[in-house]
């Protein structure tokens, strides 16, 4: 079976998928965007899927791809099209080759007319295809930077996605008004731009007269894209994870502690109880010195904290110390996690619990 998700970045609109073989639990992302790095590997770890592959459609322009730092976090390879012209790929890949996850495998179709790198990306059974910034739903990319042309990209269009099996499902790399998905007949009926009986002098008189700002980050996207994403020398680091403890980031964005490190550290951090006081008090118990601050009151009662030692949130089973992790952020503590699964899996766990029974 295929596992799959479709994943957004708000910043640049895109979208990012997740394809993966559920037997052998190999694992691609298609676009990956660079600050959204941490969620994607939280998604990656949570579905329990080996990332092998991370695919890009084509040389972005409006945001920087993690492929690299997936690479260097995860293990995955990069590959994306051998007329991209960039550096640093494990893999560039031509009209008509295969990339394998397991038992399930997607071809790569050449879709130039964005970019010369342009590629589709079409599913082994042909009921899905990743079009880029070539096709996008009731639209196209522009063609008026990179190595853009309206009259490559209409024949890509017409000649390598509308020749796809009318019900193949078309995901594109952004969407600016929150449309997720659309088919090739639904394109090739709809697309006001390429479909029904537009001609290519139709489609370049529109596309020419599209008068859109160049992408804000293009100055610093392209160059990027064209290292796969590689931190110029020199960069400051991105977005370091914490070191005060080895946490998890999960797909809900939360950093989270693990019992058994929580144990070990457990002097040099403050533990903050957010439960309500007969919980704290008791079958449960709690831990050795926990301060007890009910999630309702810990807004008002944040002076009580030392700013300068990190905080661990605890609650029954881990949620109500899940948002007080948030609550505490945005109030500017910056080193704060959440005990991952609260007293329940505390105490499960067999970790030293004051008060409380048996
Ligand atoms: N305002 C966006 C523009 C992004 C943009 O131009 N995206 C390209 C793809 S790299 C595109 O083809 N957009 C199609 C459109 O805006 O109609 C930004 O600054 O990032
Ligand atoms: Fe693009």
């Amino acid at each position: 079976m295929l596992i799959f998700r479709q994943l957004f970045d708000s910043q640049s609109s895109t979208y990012t998928y997740l394809l993966a073989d559920s037997r052998s639990r190999e694992a691609v992302l298609i676009d990956p965007v660079f600050e959204q790095a941490r969620r994607d590997a939280a998604l990656v770890h949570e579905l329990g899927v080996r990332l092998v592959w991370t695919l890009e459609t084509h040389v972005h322009a409006d945001h920087v791809t993690s492929g690299w730092l997936l690479k260097q976090r995860l293990g995955s390879r990069v590959a994306l099209s051998s007329a991209s012209d960039a550096d640093g790929a494990d893999r560039l890949l031509e009209d008509g080759e295969r990339i394998a996850f397991g038992e399930r495998w997607l071809g790569v179709r050449a879709t130039p007319g964005h970019t010369n790198g342009c590629v589709t990306y079409v599913l082994d059974d042909q009921s899905m295809a990743f079009t880029g910034d070539c096709l996008l739903i009731r639209g196209s990319g522009r063609t008026d930077f990179q190595q853009g042309s309206p009259a490559t990209m209409f024949s890509s269009v017409r000649e390598r996605i509308f020749s796809l099996p009318s019900t193949c499902l078309l995901y594109p790399a952004h969407d600016y008004r929150g449309l997720t998905v659309t088919s090739v007949e639904e394109e090739r009926r709809f697309n006001p731009r390429l479909g029904g009986d537009v001609s290519v002098t139709d489609f370049a008189g529109y596309m020419n007269n599209l008068g859109l700002p160049h992408p804000k980050q293009i100055d610093v996207a392209v160059p990027a894209n064209l290292r796969c994403g590689q931190p110029a020398a020199g960069a400051a680091a991105a977005d370091e994870d914490p070191t005060w403890a080895p946490l998890t980031f999960t797909f809900g964005g939360i950093w989270e502690i693990q019992p058994h490190v929580l144990e070990e550290i457990r002097n040099r951090v403050q533990v903050v109880d957010v439960r309500e006081p007969d919980e704290f008090a008791g079958p449960l118990g709690h831990i050795r010195e926990a301060a007890l601050v009910p999630l309702g009151t810990l807004k008002a009662r944040k002076t009580e904290l030392d700013p300068g030692r990190p905080v661990v949130t605890v609650c029954r089973a881990g949620a109500r110390s899940a948002q007080a992790v948030v609550m505490l952020q945005k109030e500017g503590f910056s080193d704060v996690a959440n005990l991952a699964g609260g007293m329940l899996r505390w105490r499960a766990e067999g970790h030293p619990v004051e008060g409380g029974s048996g």
